[in-house]
C-alpha cells in the first residue's frame, strides 16, 4: 500500500495547502522505490506540514525603553506630535541634521577613485584609530607618545562597550562593574551579557536635582579592590548632573587609591561645553596620572554619524609591551562577534580628523549644535516661568548636555503622550535636541498641565 501524503484534513483551505497537496498526490502516485521501502513519512518538527511554529513558546518582548519611543511616535497620526525621546539632534526645523563637514567628507570618499571596499582590518582603520585617541587623550598625551594606548575601532559607543567589557569578562581579575544609578538603559545590559556582574552607585540625588557626590565616594569607597567603574566622561546620561574637575579629581584619587578600574564613556565629547577639549578633562586627568583606563567613544552624537556606527574603543595600559597584547586579545574577542568593522563612518571621520580646515569646520558646526541646546533650555525655563508653573524648573538650565532629567513621573509622562503626543522616556528625561522655539510653548503647555493636574 502506498503511504497516504496529504496535509491534515480541514486545514488544506490556502492556495499554498492546496498547491502542496497536489504535490504530495502526485508524489504518491509517481513515487520511487525508495518511498515504497520506506512506507511512513512522518513530517520533521520543521517541515511545511507542522502547523505549530518550533518557536511557538517565544513570548512577545517589550519595546526598548528609548529606541521604543521612537516606535511609538512613529504610529501617532497627530500633526502636533513632538519626539523627545531618544538622543538624536534635530535642526529649529525639527530635522535629522547632516554637518556640512560631512558631507564635503563623504565627497572625498566619493571623488576618490582609487578607493576600494575591502575589508578592514579586524581592529578597523588604523588611521582612525590613531585620530580617535588624540581626539580624546588629548595631542599631547604621553600615554600616545609612549605607545601605551590601544585603539580599536568598533561599532559606536554601544559595540566599543560591548567590546571592552568581553575583554575584561576574559581577561580581568575582577568581574564585578560600578554603574551610576540612574545611567544610561542600555549600560546594564551590555555589560551583564557580555559576562559581568553589574552593581550601582549613587549619583544622583532627586531631592536636590544635583549630584550625590557624598553617596558617589561612599559607594565607590565601599567597592571591592580591583572593581570596574562606569564613568560619564561629560553631559551625564540622562542626569545632565557632571561632577565639578574638582570633584573629579576627588573621584580619581579614591578610585587610584582604591585600584579601581575606570571604564569611561564617551559619547557626547563636544555637546556638553562646546569644547571637545574640555569635555575629555574627566578623561584626561585619569591618564595624566600614569594608571591604566579603558574608554568607549562615539561619534553618533558629535559627527551625526548615528546611523554609520562609528566608534572607537581604546585601552590605556602601563606599558607599550602590554598595550601590544591586550590589542592581540581584543582582536580575538572582535572576530568572531562581527569580523571587522564597516569602512565608510571611519573614513569620514578620518577624512574630517586629518584636516586642518575640515577639523575646524567641524569645531564651529558642532558648537553650534551644542549652542542651540543650550538656547532650548533657556527658552523652555523662561516658558516654565512665564506660566507660572509650580516648582523650581532652574535645573534646566543647570543640566549639561543633551538631556533634562526633567523630574516629571511616569504617570504625568503618560499624560502627556495621550494628550499632547509629546513623547519622552517615562524616567522624564527629555532630549532637549528635539526641541525648537516653535514646540517649546507646546511642551510648556504639557508640563504645566501635567504638574497641575497629574500627582
Ligand atoms: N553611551 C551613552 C551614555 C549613550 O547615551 C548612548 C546613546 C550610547 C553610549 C551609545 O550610542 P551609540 O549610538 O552606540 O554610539 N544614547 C542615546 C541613543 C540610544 O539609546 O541608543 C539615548 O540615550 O537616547
Amino acid at each position: 500500500m502506498r503511504p497516504e501524503l496529504t496535509l491534515p484534513t480541514g486545514q488544506a483551505s490556502s492556495p499554498t495547502d492546496r498547491r502542496l497537496n497536489a504535490l504530495l498526490r502526485h508524489l504518491s502516485s509517481s513515487s520511487s522505490s525508495a518511498m515504497d521501502t520506506n512506507n511512513s513519512i512522518s513530517p520533521s518538527p520543521t517541515s511545511a506540514f507542522q502547523h505549530d511554529s518550533v518557536f511557538s513558546h517565544v513570548v512577545q518582548a517589550p519595546e526598548d525603553p528609548i529606541l521604543g519611543v521612537t516606535v511609538a511616535y512613529n504610529k501617532d497620526p497627530s500633526p502636533v506630535k513632538l519626539n523627545l525621546g531618544v538622543g538624536a539632534y534635530r535642526t529649529e526645523e525639527g530635522k535629522p541634521l547632516v554637518l556640512n563637514v560631512v558631507r564635503k567628507a563623504e565627497q572625498q570618499l566619493v571623488n576618490d577613485r582609487a578607493r576600494v571596499k575591502e575589508y578592514l582590518p579586524i581592529i578597523g582603520l588604523a588611521e582612525f584609530n590613531k585620530l580617535s585617541a588624540k581626539l580624546i587623550f588629548g595631542a599631547d598625551s604621553p600615554a600616545i607618545q609612549e605607545n601605551r594606548i590601544t585603539t580599536v575601532q568598533c561599532l559606536s559607543g554601544t559595540g566599543s562597550l560591548r567590546v571592552g567589557a568581553e575583554f575584561l569578562a576574559k581577561h580581568y581579575h575582577q568581574r564585578t562593574i560600578y554603574i551610576p544609578l540612574p545611567t544610561w538603559g542600555n549600560h546594564p545590559k551590555v555589560f551583564t551579557l557580555a559576562g559581568l556582574s553589574v552593581k550601582t552607585y549613587r549619583y544622583y540625588d532627586p531631592a536636590t536635582r544635583g549630584l550625590n557626590f557624598q553617596g558617589l565616594l561612599e559607594d565607590l569607597g565601599s567597592a571591592p579592590a580591583g572593581a570596574i567603574v562606569l564613568l560619564h566622561a561629560c553631559a551625564h546620561n540622562p542626569t545632565g548632573v557632571d561632577p565639578t574637575l574638582q570633584q573629579w579629581e576627588q573621584i580619581r584619587q579614591l578610585m587610584r587609591s582604591k585600584k579601581l578600574l575606570p571604564f569611561f564613556d564617551s559619547a557626547y565629547q563636544g555637546f556638553a561645553s562646546g569644547s571637545l577639549d574640555a569635555d575629555a578633562q574627566s578623561v584626561r586627568m585619569f591618564v595624566a596620572d600614569g594608571g591604566e583606563c579603558l574608554a568607549a567613544q562615539s561619534y553618533a552624537k558629535n559627527m551625526g554619524l548615528y546611523g554609520e556606527r562609528v566608534g572607537a574603543l581604546s585601552i590605556v595600559c602601563k606599558t607599550a609591551d602590554v598595550a601590544g597584547k591586550v590589542e592581540s586579545q581584543l582582536k580575538l574577542v572582535i572576530r568572531p562577534m562581527y569580523s571587522n568593522p564597516p569602512i565608510h563612518g571611519a573614513s569620514i571621520v578620518a577624512a574630517i580628523l586629518r584636516d586642518r580646515n575640515l577639523y575646524s569646520e567641524w569645531t564651529i558646526e558642532l558648537k553650534a549644535m551644542a549652542d542651540r541646546i543650550i538656547s532650548m533650555r533657556h527658552q523652555l525655563y523662561d516658558a516654565l516661568r512665564a506660566r507660572g508653573t509650580p516648582g523650581d524648573w532652574s535645573h534646566i538650565i543647570k543640566q549639561i548636555g543633551m538631556f533634562t532629567f526633567t523630574g516629571l513621573n511616569s504617570k504625568q509622562v503618560t499624560f502627556m503622550t495621550k494628550e499632547y503626543h509629546i513623547y519622552m522616556t517615562s524616567d522624564g528625561r527629555i532630549s532637549m535636541a528635539g526641541l525648537s522655539s516653535k514646540t517649546v510653548p507646546h511642551l510648556a503647555d504639557a508640563i504645566h498641565a501635567a504638574v497641575t493636574r497629574v500627582v
